[in-house]
């Protein structure tokens, strides 16, 4: 990654703390229906993994999706929008936070059911296979959804069909309240990519750099035709599980430790020691993203509703 890149990096990862910064104040204000997780501390997973990615390639999400569709390129605005449930969000406000979905940027959804996104992106994968565009499919999700039957369904699935598949898993040793180091049977999740025969490799998701490199690889693998890989980038979780998590689980001194791991201090400390004067780089950057949310905002909550006729249009049960 050369310092343009790494700037770009830190740009997009700028962008998503800024906008799930605000997400969090905004949500105090109680005009914004239903839970709302954040990918605060996730950025460089969603930005350094994007970054190979074009339009035309797919990525499906977690409950903690925003993150996910800021670095595939979705406007801020019809996000906003989604979250209050009104009829110009991304989803005509049918889904809200947990289900925000753009096809036209490749991203098929975030999902409320934990693992709910990894077959998904399995079929996804399938089908650029099927009519060999080139495309590649990527899964984000959580440590604790690499637990859930569907993760090992999907690889083993994605590892016969040697599909152009990478599973990203976002460790950030918890699952809402319960520790990976209880609830998991390895100490690297990536080595469960032993069972399918298919490369696994962990990164420090702390290092922007270091994801973005993994990625590549795993991506560049995928575009060969030689298959998926198991990419588990390590988070050191720097909020709660959801806004307003009192986080009684976790110990201050735990918490005060991740502090010391956040992404976008290591890409400016990064960019700084290489005598990039980073300030003059980021400030007009951070001044337009705070200028697209105060309009987002307004706008949202002038929006007009879904009418409550067609309330059921476009909804899907399965
Ligand atoms: C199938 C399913 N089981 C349980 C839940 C409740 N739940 C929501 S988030 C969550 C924790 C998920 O942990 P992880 O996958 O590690 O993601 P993180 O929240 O840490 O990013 C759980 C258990 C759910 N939504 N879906």
């Amino acid at each position: 990654m050369d310092e343009t890149e790494l700037l770009a990096a830190l740009q997009a990862m700028l962008r998503i703390r800024l906008f799930e910064d605000r997400v969090r104040r905004e949500f105090g204000k109680g005009d914004m229906p239903g839970f709302v997780h954040t990918y605060v501390g996730a950025e460089a997973v969603a930005v350094g993994v994007c970054a190979h990615l074009t339009d035309a390639d797919l990525i499906t999400s977690t409950h903690r999706g925003h993150g996910h569709c800021l670095a595939k390129g979705v406007p801020i605005a019809p996000i906003i929008a989604e979250l209050y449930g009104r009829e110009t969000g991304l989803c005509k406000g049918r889904g809200g936070s947990m289900h925000v979905a753009d096809f036209s940027k490749g991203m098929l959804g975030a999902n409320a059911i934990v693992g709910g996104g990894i077959s998904l992106a399995v079929g996804g994968a399938l089908a650029a296979q099927t009519l060999g565009d080139g495309r590649v499919a990527v899964s984000f999700f959580g440590d604790g959804a690499s637990n859930e039957g569907i993760f090992h369904e999907s690889l083993n699935l994605a590892a016969i069909w040697r599909l152009p598949a990478i599973f990203v898993c976002e460790n950030n040793g918890w699952a809402e309240s319960t520790p990976s180091s209880y609830a998991i049977s390895v100490e690297r999740i990536a080595d469960r990519a032993d069972a399918y025969g298919i490369p696994g490799v962990t990164v420090d998701a702390a290092d922007v750099e270091a994801v973005w490199a993994a990625a590549g690889e795993a991506i560049a693998r995928a575009r060969r035709g030689d298959g998926p890989t198991l990419l588990e980038a390590r988070i050191h979780r720097l909020g709660g599980h959801y806004v307003g998590d009192p986080e009684a689980y976790r110990s201050r001194e735990e918490r005060r430790l991740a502090r010391a791991h956040d992404p976008i201090d290591a890409a400016r400390q990064r960019l700084a020691d290489s005598g990039v004067d980073v300030a003059s780089n980021i400030t007009d950057v951070e001044n337009e993203v705070v200028a697209e949310l105060d309009a987002a905002f307004a706008a949202a909550r002038e929006a007009p509703w879904p009418d409550p006729e067609e309330v059921e249009r476009d909804v899907l049960a399965g």
